[in-house]
């Protein structure tokens, strides 16, 4: 990757994270910390890896995205909209009365929404299905999902992490956003994940862990897992909850929490000049 490219994934990134801050804020109260968490792979995937045409959003041979970890929402609102998906102005009508733009995603009211997810779980078992229909029709996109790392103790997770891995779905690359937090603490005392990565490898999966935050590294771990033949991928990204949010960085109860105008005003200010 080119210094060039990896300072435009950062720039993107920085877009999301500003965005996603203000779309929170209009509405007062959000999903801020795992929205956050998110802001560096959504580039990744939006603005270098992903084939996806916003002209085109149901062509065929597109590679699908499913955001199981649902209430990211905010942030991958902010990558379609900077995509070409949706209107930029339609950022800041998030979660109000007939909106587009649900704080959970919903395929149905949503341009470049592959999949209804909110309920965890649900979504990696869609994608897996997803993955196994491509398998099927032998066609040579790929399918990429993100979960959290609570959404990791749900017992769906794993029934699909063995379908794929028995099905060996190397058209398959998953994330797990592991920020160390949960909706009301840290994951390790509440139902400790510990040690993610053998779990995975245990499942017959293909597992990388990288920096959450760095583009190169999320981008150079993507590009291995396209190179790898059977075996479907989990990318492990070491991430903060929160992260570049200056009131709510490394803090539980950034899960879902209210914002106010000049606490708004003041963390996009911080961000656009890179003080967090
Ligand atoms: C099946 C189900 N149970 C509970 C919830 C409520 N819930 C929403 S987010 C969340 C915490 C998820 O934690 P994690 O996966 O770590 O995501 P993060 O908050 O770090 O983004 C919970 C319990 C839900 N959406 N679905
Ligand atoms: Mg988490």
């Amino acid at each position: 990757m080119t210094e060039n490219h990896e300072r435009f994934l950062e720039e993107q990134a920085k877009k999301i994270r500003k965005l996603t801050i203000q779309m929170i804020g209009e509405i007062g109260v959000g999903h801020i910390g795992g929205a956050l968490s998110l802001c560096e792979v959504l580039s990744v995937l939006y603005f270098d890896q992903m084939n996806v045409d916003p002209g085109n959003a149901k062509m065929e041979n597109r590679d699908r995205f499913v955001l199981s970890k649902g209430h990211g929402g905010p942030a991958l609102y902010a990558a379609l909209a900077l995509k070409g998906f949706l209107p930029m102005d339609e950022l800041m009508t998030l979660n109000k009365p007939n909106t587009h733009l649900p704080s959970h995603c919903d395929m149905r009211l949503t341009n470049g929404i592959d999949m209804s997810t909110g309920s965890l779980g649900q979504g990696f078992s869609a994608a897996t299905g997803m993955a196994i229909a491509g398998k099927m029709d032998h066609k040579d996109f790929y399918i990429y999902s993100i979960i959290g790392d609570g959404e990791s103790q749900e017992g769906q997770i794993w029934e699909a992490a063995m379908l794929a891995g028995s099905r060996e779905l190397d058209n398959f690359i998953a994330f797990t956003d592991y920020n160390k937090m949960q909706l009301d603490g840290y994951i390790e005392n509440i139902n400790g994940l510990y040690p993610l990565d053998k779990k995975w490898e245990a499942f017959g999966w293909h597992v990388q862990t990288v920096d959450g935050h760095d583009v190169r590294a999320i981008s150079n771990a993507v590009d291995n897992a396209k190179k790898l033949k059977g075996k479907p991928s989990m990318i492990l990204l070491d991430t903060v909850k929160g992260k570049g949010g200056y009131f709510c960085e490394n803090m539980v109860a950034s899960h879902n929490m209210t914002i106010d105008r000049e606490t708004c005003k003041k963390a996009v200010e911080m961000v656009e000049k890179g003080e967090i």
